[in-house]
């Protein structure tokens, strides 16, 4: 049974009952349908072909390129391990050109390949890299420009593409969030030299684990082709340098069955984010980040901004009452790759050529949306933002009492 949150004392943290029994997450996997799955598997088993490019990863490949119009797609064994083979396919050295204001796995992939991060600062109303920024940090280390599409909206990715052109960069793109978005009526997967998803089960699509390189370079997609089998080019024989980012069989066959669902999860993801915008648009100082409805979108992020001059309740105090409440929000993506090992340590004061970063990195938040998240729940959480704001100086006596650790931005 759900409690209802109807004045301040209802709240937690001044003794009433959580709003929600079980805890809502934000990233609760969308499952498509079992029996097909199942069945797909037990197919797989059958074959007793499980990995190494078997049937289901080659569909797979074949249906998100139709998908995306795009000529080239090479299943991984995650996102990560994608952007890897990405970087190392560009031939990317020294130092490259990323926002700070992403998940830490855009930057870990460059330094894992003993590539520096450079961190640009964050556009603030999209959330994604400034161009105007990026021309001022290229260096004579400078190879490329990394682009990342957050939360399913896509860069400036004109904008970067004349930097990257008149200066003789590489530009790829981390679109971990942007599967199934578009551009300009172009799905993503067709900018840069290369766009990388993830398929991660927090992904409004995933393959439990799973991602990919998409490209329409020929060359580009045979060598990534080659590097995430170990650099083989044929049977024995490695040909380059390459390492193992193979997606397994029953990844891929979650990923085809996923396909089947997907303009399910996007409906049921534009459902809630239509009621997440209805309800919080009267709230002063909450802003709930906006999709451009005329071009494709997931929708898979439900995003706020707090704006604590307004709220005088934290975007940290905020998310302490929804955790008491069973609403598990998320500060993606606090404190900054800046602000993290080993970056934190080489780049002590980037944080001081990163103010927007900064910003947000203090105000955002993401809260539970996809199919585990039904259509009532959303009002009632947006029922507790509402209380809070409304009774922000009790609710700010009650929180300071109850003294939950969530840490504080340094
Ligand atoms: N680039 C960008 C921009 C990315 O956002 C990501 C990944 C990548 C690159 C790398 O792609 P991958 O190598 O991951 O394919 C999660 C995901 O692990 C990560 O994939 C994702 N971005 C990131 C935004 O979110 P965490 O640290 O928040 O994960 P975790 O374990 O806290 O899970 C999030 C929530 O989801 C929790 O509340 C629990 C819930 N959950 C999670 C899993 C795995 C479930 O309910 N069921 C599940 O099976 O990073």
């Amino acid at each position: 049974m759900r409690a209802e949150k109807r004045h301040w004392t209802d709240l937690v943290v001044f003794g009433g009952k959580p709003a929600f029994p079980e805890k809502l997450h934000v990233g609760r996997p969308n499952i498509g349908n079992r029996e097909r799955l199942l069945g797909r598997i037990n197919d797989v088993l059958s074959r007793r072909w499980l990995t190494n490019n078997g049937r289901c990863v080659q569909e797979l490949e074949q249906r998100i390129s139709d998908f995306l119009e795009v000529k080239h797609c090479v299943a991984t064994c995650n996102g990560t391990v994608g952007l890897e083979v990405a970087i190392r396919v560009l031939s990317l050295t020294g130092e490259v050109i990323v926002p700070s204001f992403t998940f830490v796995a855009t930057a870990h992939a460059l330094e894992w390949l003993g590539i520096t991060p450079a961190f640009c600062d964050a556009d603030p109303h999209t959330h994604n890299i400034d161009p105007g920024q990026v021309e001022g940090m290229i260096t004579p280390r400078t190879t490329g420009i990394i682009g990342v599409h957050l939360w399913g909206r896509p860069c400036e990715v004109e904008a970067l593409a004349d930097i990257a052109e008149r200066r003789g960069l590489s530009l790829m793109f981390d679109a971990a969030h942007a599967f199934a978005c578009s551009h300009k009526g172009r799905m993503i997967g067709n900018f840069g030299s290369l766009e990388v998803f993830s398929f991660h089960a927090t992904k409004f699509f995933n393959t439990f684990e799973g991602g990919a390189i998409v490209t329409n370079d020929d060359a580009l997609a045979a060598k990534a082709r080659a590097m995430k089998n170990f650099g083989f080019g044929g049977q024995d024989e490695s040909i380059e340098v390459g390492t193992n980012g193979k997606m397994s069989e029953a990844s891929a066959a979650m990923g085809l069955t996923g396909l089947e669902s997907l303009e399910e999860f996007i409906a049921t993801n534009y459902r809630n984010y239509k009621r997440y915008r209805a309800q919080l648009a009267d709230i002063a100082g909450i802003r709930l980040m906006a999709f451009d409805e005329t071009e494709k979108r997931n929708y898979q992020y439900i995003v706020l901004e707090v704006d604590e001059t307004v709220t005088q309740i934290s975007r940290d105090q905020l998310l302490q009452i929804l955790q008491a409440e069973n609403v598990l929000a998320r500060r993606y993506f606090y404190p900054g790759c800046h602000r993290m090992e080993p970056y934190r340590t080489r780049f002590p004061q980037a944080g001081s050529l990163l103010p927007v970063t900064e910003l947000l990195a203090k105000r955002v938040l993401a809260l539970p949306t996809g199919t585990a998240v039904a259509a009532d729940e959303v009002d009632t959480i947006c029922d507790i933002i509402r209380l809070v704001v409304r009774d922000n100086r009790e609710v700010r006596k009650g929180v300071l009492r109850r003294n939950v650790e969530v840490a504080e931005l340094p």
